[in-house]
Formats: structure tokens, C-alpha cells, sequence
């Protein structure tokens, strides 16, 4: 990039940004600058992969001739902590990595922000070196006087001050709302610097692109099947228009893909485990994730309701996901609330009644 022609940073996008509120403090703006520079930190480690004396995956912390090896995961978790604990913008963070939440130390002043994140999401593939990303969430704290207790964290997706990600691919890219749309910002590498490359991100309506792990087709509730069946019916069924599919396995690089182009992702609740409500984490995985996708004129959903209407009852709350593409999101929402197939259970096995009806 020339000298002369000016790129703008995402420090003089969130300074442009503080301008719409006089009266803010910077904290915020510090808060994000901090996060960015946890996940600048992290693309280093990934993009060094085995050379960078990190695991991948595999295992748990290892012993490495005398050096104790961390997994990527682990010390991505360490990188968030280490880069935000100290800015006193925060009365306490939490993590995939972490049971109960972290709580800032006694020699660093407390704020008035909650952060929760998911420092390496889709870990599974880094051994394979396919992308993976960190999702986080800013909500604010109910009592920055004192250490953020877990019910602090229990707020619906509906008061998220800021979320977004970090996708560790063929470019670094940190994806952003503060609540006032979407915007994409690419890792100079030269500059070390997240440089706004696409503002204000907007979701297709429509898509022929679905995102789904089908080898859980035989656990999935009726309306799921019925979506996936159509799309797999392509011209030749109701739908009218072929679909493609993807799985990434890396949730964090499909809603990349969908913020760019459109799409659908589902992670539906299923009954491989009817004591999970599904696979992915609300509070660091879904709630982020569908702030940015609503911010973008997307849809974010459990298959029912409005994931972001959600009030979370533990920190480590599983729920079905669906997002995208607004339409395809409204569509599958629909299957689920109209009248199922009614599946008449033998007489001689029902709990209840003789016309026991689901
Ligand atoms: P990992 O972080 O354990 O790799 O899980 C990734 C993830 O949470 C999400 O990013 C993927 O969309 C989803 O799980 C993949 O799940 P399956 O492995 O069941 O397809």
C-alpha cells in the first residue's frame, strides 16, 4: 500500500465511532484495541503452528524436553487474559477454557465491562491447518465495584455492548459491531495493524448455500430433516433451486463465509444428546456470532426463537443455532412452528392415553 493513499485503522474507526458519544470515557475503545491485540497475538502463534513450539490439538499440556508445551487452545485462553486483566476496563472475564469466571486481580483496578470469549474456536482443525477463529462478547458489568459474580454473566444477547471474531485464515480478519452495523478489518502484516477493508457488511436476504454436519441426519427433529430434505431436493422440489453444501467444521470461518456471500449455518438441538440443547455455547459462541449476523441484516435463531432473546441459566449453556441469510433463517423458523406430523404411538406403550397425540 503507498504511503500517500490512507487506509483507515481500526483505532481512528473506534475514535471516529467514540465521536457519535461526547460523553464517552475511551474505555471502551481501549477494551477493543486490547482484544484486537489478543487476537494479533494469537494469528501469530497460529500462523507458526507446529514451528511455534505450541500443540495443536493433540493432548493436553506436554513436557517437551524440560519445556512444558501448552495447547493452542490453552494459551490462546492465557492471551486473552494476560492482554485484558490489566486495562481496568473490566470486573471480570470467562471462557470456553475456563469453569468459573476469571476474576481480575486484586492489583489491577476493576471496570465497568463484562468480556466472555472463546479464545480458539474450531481448535479441532488446527492440526490439519484449517482456518479457526476467537469469538468474543462485551456486555456490561451490573456492579464494576466489586468482582463480576457468574450470574453477572446472564444477560440475553440483547445487551451486548460490542461482539465479534477473529479468523485466523489466508488473511487475519477481525469482524466487529458496537451495535451500529458490521465492519471487516484485514491484518496488515507489515503494519501490524487491523485496516478497514470492508465497511458496513451486509447479509444476502437469500442463498443457496446451507451449512450442516449430516452425519447427525438420523438424530435431527422433523423440521430440520424437512429444510435439509428440500434443499436436497433442489429443482426438483419445492424449493425450485438447487442448493450447495458446506462444513467446515469451524464455525467461526461459515460465518465468515455467510457474512461475505450469504448463506446458512445449522447446529440444531438433536437427539444424539437429548441432555445437551444442542452443540455450540450461548453465551461465547452464539450470542456473538448472532449479534454480528443481526447487525448485518441476518438472522440468528435456536430453530424457535431469537437465540439473542435467550436468558442464559448457566455460563457453559449449550443451544441449537441456526444463522444467515435472513429468509432461510425465517423459513426454518416456520417448519418449526407449524403442526408436526403426528406420530401415533402403539396404545400399548403410551404413558398417558389410548390417543396419547406427540
Ligand atoms: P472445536 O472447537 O472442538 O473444534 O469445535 C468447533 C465447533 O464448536 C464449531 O466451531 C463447529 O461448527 C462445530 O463445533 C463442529 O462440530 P462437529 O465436529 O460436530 O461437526
Amino acid at each position: 500500500m503507498p504511503l500517500t493513499q490512507h487506509r483507515t485503522t481500526l483505532t481512528q474507526f473506534l475514535i471516529e465511532e467514540r465521536r457519535r458519544y461526547p460523553h464517552a470515557s475511551g474505555d471502551f475503545n481501549s477494551l477493543i484495541l486490547s482484544v484486537a491485540l489478543a487476537c494479533k497475538s494469537i494469528a501469530r502463534s497460529v500462523a507458526f503452528g507446529a514451528l511455534g513450539g505450541v500443540l495443536g490439538n493433540a493432548g493436553g499440556a506436554i513436557n517437551v524436553q524440560g519445556e512444558t508445551q501448552k495447547k493452542l487452545d490453552v494459551l490462546s485462553n492465557d492471551v486473552f487474559l494476560r492482554f485484558n486483566e490489566w486495562g481496568g476496563h473490566l470486573a471480570g472475564m470467562a471462557s470456553e477454557e475456563m469453569e468459573d469466571p476469571y476474576q481480575i486481580p486484586d492489583h489491577y483496578p476493576k471496570g465497568k465491562y463484562l468480556l466472555v470469549f472463546d479464545p480458539l474456536d474450531g481448535s479441532s482443525n488446527i492440526d490439519v491447518n484449517v482456518s479457526v477463529g476467537s469469538i468474543f462478547s462485551v456486555l456490561r458489568a451490573p456492579d464494576s465495584t466489586r468482582a463480576a459474580t457468574q450470574q453477572d454473566f446472564l444477560q440475553p444477547g440483547t445487551e451486548q455492548v460490542a461482539a465479534g471474531y477473529a479468523v485466523y485464515g489466508p488473511t487475519t480478519m477481525l469482524v466487529l459491531t458496537v451495535g451500529n452495523g458490521v465492519n471487516g478489518f484485514t491484518l496488515d502484516p507489515n503494519l501490524g495493524e487491523f485496516i478497514l477493508t470492508h465497511p458496513a457488511l451486509q447479509i444476502p436476504p437469500d442463498t443457496h448455500e446451507f451449512a450442516i454436519n449430516a452425519s447427525n441426519s438420523r438424530f435431527w427433529e422433523a423440521p430440520v430433516k424437512r429444510y435439509v430434505d428440500e434443499c436436497l431436493a433442489g429443482k426438483t422440489g419445492p424449493r425450485d433451486k438447487d442448493f450447495n453444501m458446506r462444513w467446515i467444521a469451524s464455525m467461526v470461518a461459515e460465518a465468515h463465509r455467510i457474512l461475505m456471500r450469504g448463506g446458512v449455518f445449522l447446529y440444531p438441538r438433536d437427539t444424539k444428546d437429548t441432555s445437551k440443547q444442542g452443540r455450540l455455547r450461548l453465551l461465547y459462541e452464539a450470542n456473538p456470532i448472532g449479534f454480528v449476523m443481526e447487525q448485518a441484516g441476518g438472522r440468528v435463531s435456536t430453530g424457535r426463537q431469537s437465540v439473542l432473546e435467550v436468558r442464559p441459566s448457566s455460563l457453559h449453556q449449550r443451544i441449537g443455532l441456526v444463522f444467515g441469510s435472513k429468509n432461510e433463517v425465517d423459513r426454518i423458523e416456520r417448519y418449526h412452528h407449524e403442526p408436526q406430523p403426528v406420530e401415533m404411538h402403539n396404545p400399548l406403550f403410551n404413558e398417558r392415553s389410548l390417543f396419547h397425540a406427540v
